[in-house]
């Protein structure tokens, strides 16, 4: 299949560009480059050097292209040289706190979020109509309500997301159905949690076979930001009571699920929603899960680097956020097409903070960027 992979030099781009080119696909990709930029900006770097974008193409045989997506002369471009049967679409902005550092933040991330995917959705409709959109959403457009949370779209369930950002993919979601609904566009809508981890099949840990992996305030996720935190002997910061809870998943599983969506398209005119996740937890548990198994991987290992025992801080919270609340979440659409859950969430902790401490003088650089700076009120 030729699959287009928008966001292609991203935490999950890079790794799906290799994955289906090693399942047999012909595979192009566009980016920005805003990521490697915006956390540059922030004062950070990935915790896991990346290679450059030049030696991922060739390494990867991804047949790469740096366009702006928010142009949409230039997209319709790429789409109609490529003429893609499946696009994953991947290239937006993703941090909560990022977008809710200003103005010009917020109406970055929704420009480049929204106005990216409905560009998207009119090339679509010139080009390949009959193409499969496979959008990259969130759990987090659901919010936390009351009772169960069902695999649906925005006109059969309310969304309620935490920040500008997780607005951004409510707008995505308004307007991918209404496009399946009057074009007769097809599309799988993914919500999917928060992933963690370093290695697919692919990605070896070797350049240029790693993705990056963030920890900073700001681009960095829950799970990385507190084997960072164990790893440099900083303690572990659930914010407030640490009891709101979220839904994870690996990388590899990430990748499996894609996967999934892409070999089992949907009718057209049909809008698809996954809710995308191996389980959920609260932050707390997470948190203690880090911390003990950080604890046993260093008497494992010996490991001079985790020098103290690592510690749980709950610190304020910096987010507005309800932090007691139901999450029962339906996730049924993807194990029916085969998708099993990996449960060994100590094994790829595991193989992150290896990871993680392979570059320990890159990972100590960033200490200084783990605390957060933004407030949502
Ligand atoms: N959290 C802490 N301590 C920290 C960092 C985060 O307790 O040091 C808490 C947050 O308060 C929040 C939860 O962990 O309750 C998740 O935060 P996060 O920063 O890992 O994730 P989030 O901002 O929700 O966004 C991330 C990705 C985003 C994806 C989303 C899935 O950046 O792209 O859409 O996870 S979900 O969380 O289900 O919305």
């Amino acid at each position: 299949m030729r699959v287009l992979i928008t966001g292609v030099d991203g935490y999950l781009g890079w790794p799906l560009a290799l994955r289906l080119k090693a399942r047999g696909h012909e595979v192009a990709g566009i980016d920005n480059f805003c990521r490697r930029s915006y956390v540059t900006d922030v004062g950070a770097h990935s915790a896991i050097p990346i290679a450059k974008w030049e030696e991922r193409l060739e390494a990867g045989g991804i047949d790469g292209h740096r366009i702006d997506l928010c142009n949409y002369d230039a997209t319709v471009r790429c789409y109609m040289d490529f003429a893609p049967e499946a696009i994953v679409y991947l290239g937006e902005i993703p941090s909560a706190p990022w977008s809710m550092t200003s103005p010009t933040h917020a109406a970055k991330c929704q420009m480049n979020n929204v106005l990216g995917t409905l560009n998207t959705l009119w090339a679509m409709r010139a080009v390949c109509p009959r193409a499969h959109l496979i959008k990259l959403g969130t759990m987090g457009e659901y919010g936390t309500p009351s009772g169960s949370i069902p695999e649906a779209g925005p006109h059969e369930f309310p969304r309620s997301p935490g920040s500008f950002y997780h607005a951004s993919k409510c707008h995505d979601s308004t307007n991918v159905e209404f496009a399946c609904r009057t074009w007769g566009l097809r599309s799988t809508d993914v919500m999917q949690g928060v992933v963690y981890g370093t290695r697919t099949e692919e990605l070896t840990g070797e350049l240029p076979f790693t993705t990056r992996c963030d920890v900073d305030s700001f681009f960095g996720t829950v799970v990385h930001r507190f084997c960072a935190q164990a790893l440099l002997g900083l303690p572990i910061t659930p914010y407030g009571a640490g009891t709101q809870i979220r839904s994870f998943l690996p990388l590899e599983d990430s990748m499996q699920c894609l996967e999934i969506a892409l070999n089992n398209p949907p009718a057209a005119g049909e809008y698809r929603v996954f809710n995308q996740f191996a389980m959920t937890s609260t932050i707390i548990g997470i948190a203690r899960s880090v911390q003990s198994i950080a604890d046993k991987w260093r008497n494992e290992h010996q490991a001079e680097e985790l020098r103290v025992e690592t510690q749980l801080e709950p610190i304020d919270n910096p987010r507005f956020e309800n932090e007691q609340h139901e999450y029962d979440v339906v996730s049924a659409r993807l194990p029916a097409l085969g998708y099993v859950p990996n449960p060994d969430f100590s094994g790829v902790i595991s193989q992150v903070l290896g990871d993680m401490i392979t570059h320990e003088k890159q990972l100590q650089e960033l200490t200084n960027v783990l605390a957060p700076q933004v407030y949502w009120r």
